[in-house]
């Protein structure tokens, strides 16, 4: 166990003194822990609904007694400050009793989400040195308590195990624990302090095991009363977490983090398709929810298709965490009947938001400014230097609740992070005179084909304006005389419609596309791979192309 008055935890990088001296002038790092978040909410309106889902309706009372009953039963099983806790849970309200129960122990969340297996679990775990993790048993016909036993075995830091059941009956190995055991009479918690890490976060990584980020409450926290304050939410607010609510963008984008900071309600659906989220939307009279572009074209498809469950309690739908393209930004507010909010965001810190009172070219053109005056950004060409104003670039950023440092990796410090203490977002944007920013993609996503660069987010808005293509990637295969080719993955409108090559490139060329831009091969695939929050995965396509696993 750690002392709780320490704020610094060993691979922690904390912020310069002088910077959080300021920080806290300023008010935005207030010293207010996310457990003394619930307590106030809970003694201010204890009987308003904290957290809904299908099965499950808590008060802010209740919701604050489950988390301190499981905080003092994890205490028991020897659970304490500063341990690291693997949470792997599906959306379900048990996971918000969960990580408040942590928060109040001053234990470490780590967020995994529901897709992660062995290959990058085991790393987690290890990389956080993690003492325990909470799962659940089946869920969506996977066996997540197996999963979590085979990396329990290859971790040995990994000692306790404890799932989130409703599989009445399922047998359990002695040492794997039914968390409803843990559920004692709340006993005296000392909780950490506002400066203490709160949890660990994941970032994307699009390369390889995704690295921790630790977060404290402080800069946690400021973040999330700046987003729930830009997107108006209030006592009135039903956030749906549809995305994997582990995520950095459903959790604190305002996310449930800021539906509860608000007094509102977080509600959340076990899968984010229209099917299983429509009706929900309905029932608990949603007013707010957060997509990622392909789940956002899914539900404006289906909306537009007519005849759904009555959605008109929904005000704000936020589009983020990958590049949403302004065909897509134009059908999501009609269709849905809501104000579009673009979000871009990581979960290093930074985040920018369009506003909800934004002119329209603002909010379907771009991804909006910087959620707080205090935030610093800079667009910097390869070599460090400022690029001129609107010109495009890498981004780089510093600010309140942007790391200063990943959590004990010094390696990817020294490449994600300037001497300064800049982060390194790995984002190449724009900055109009207006201040939005306007995403072009990240470092990697161009095609270098002969020494001509291709932007491959240029290419793939050319491509969605065809009507046989309902969506676009456009990523390099390596070419031994040009260096790299142009591949574009197409997914048809109509599964018996199949662009080919020829169709594409002379559709391409009509739009007055210089001739080096042209695809040199079209894939036509029916289903993109998707990433544990579900953005398309460039890499995963990038793989199957080195894999020749589509043939040409
Ligand atoms: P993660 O590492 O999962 O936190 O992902 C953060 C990254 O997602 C950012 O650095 C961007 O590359 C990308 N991203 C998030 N939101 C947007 C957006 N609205 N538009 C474009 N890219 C985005
Ligand atoms: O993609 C992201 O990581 C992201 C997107 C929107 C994010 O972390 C966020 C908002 O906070």
């Amino acid at each position: 166990m750690l002392d709780l008055t320490d704020p610094v935890l060993p691979g922690f990088t904390p912020w310069p003194t002088e910077l959080a001296q300021r920080y806290r002038e300023q008010n935005c790092w207030t010293g207010e822990t996310f457990a003394d978040v619930l307590a106030a909410r809970a003694a201010a309106a204890p009987d308003r609904i904290a957290v809904l889902d299908p099965a499950n309706s808590w008060t802010y009372a209740e919701l604050d007694h489950r988390s301190s009953a499981l905080a003092t039963g994890l205490a028991r099983l020897g659970l304490g400050a500063g341990d690291r806790v693997l949470v792997q849970l599906p959306n379900r309200a048990e996971f918000v009793e969960v990580i408040f129960a942590l928060f109040k122990l001053g234990a470490l969340p780590v967020f995994c989400l529901p897709a992660h297996r062995g290959a990058e679990l085991v790393p987690i775990a290890t990389a956080a040195a993690a003492t325990a993790m909470i799962t659940c048993g089946t869920h969506q016909r996977f066996d997540y308590a197996a999963l979590a036993e085979s990396v329990r075995a290859e971790v040995p830091s990994l000692r306790h195990l404890l799932l989130v059941l409703d599989e009445p009956g399922r047998e359990l190995s002695d040492d794997v624990h039914d968390i409803a055991e843990f559920r004692d009479t709340p006993g005296e918690l000392a909780g950490p302090s506002a400066s203490a890490v709160a949890f660990l976060q994941l970032s994307g990584g699009s390369t390889g095991i995704p690295k921790l980020i630790a977060r404290t409450h402080d800069d946690y926290l400021y973040s999330v009363r700046r987003s729930a304050e830009i997107c108006e939410l209030d006592s009135d607010t039903v956030y749906l977490a549809t995305l994997p609510v582990a995520h950095n963008f459903p959790m604190s984008s305002p996310g449930i983090l800021g539906a509860l900071w608000a007094g509102g309600t977080v509600a959340l659906t076990p899968d984010p398709t229209p099917a299983t989220a429509f009706p929900l939307i309905e029932r608990f009279g949603v007013t707010i929810t957060g997509l990622v572009p392909p789940l956002a074209r899914l539900w404006t498809e289906r909306a537009e298709a007519g005849d759904t469950p009555d959605l008109s309690s929904l005000r704000v739908v936020q589009v983020g965490g990958a590049r949403c393209q302004e065909e897509l930004a134009r059908r999501v507010g009609p269709a849905l009947g809501v104000t579009l909010q673009q979000v871009f965001g990581m979960a290093e810190g930074l985040v920018c938001y369009t506003r909800l009172d934004d002119p329209i070219d603002v909010v379907v053109g771009t991804q909006g400014r910087p959620m707080s005056e205090h935030d610093r950004i800079a667009v910097v060409d390869d070599h460090g230097a400022e690029v001129a104003p609107g010109a495009t670039g890498n981004l780089i950023t510093q600010g309140p609740y942007t790391i200063r440092g990943y959590y004990d990796n010094p390696e990817a410090d020294a490449r994600s992070f300037t001497a300064e203490g800049w982060y390194r977002t790995g984002d190449i944007v724009s900055v109009r005179p207006d201040g939005n920013l306007v995403v072009a993609g990240r470092a990697g996503d161009w095609v270098n084909r002969g020494g001509e660069k291709v932007s491959a987010e240029e290419l793939e808005a050319h491509l969605l304006e065809h009507p046989d293509v309902r969506d676009a990637v456009i990523v390099g295969t390596p070419d031994p005389v040009l260096g790299q080719r142009i591949c574009a993955f197409v997914q048809p409108a109509d599964p018996a419609v199949r662009p080919s090559l020829i169709t594409v490139r002379s559709f391409v060329r009509a739009r007055g596309v210089a001739a080096w831009k042209m695809p040199d091969t079209v894939v036509v695939v029916d289903e993109f791979p998707a990433t544990g929050v579900g953005k398309t995965s460039r890499k995963e396509l990038r793989q199957l192309l080195a894999d020749g696993a589509l043939g040409q």
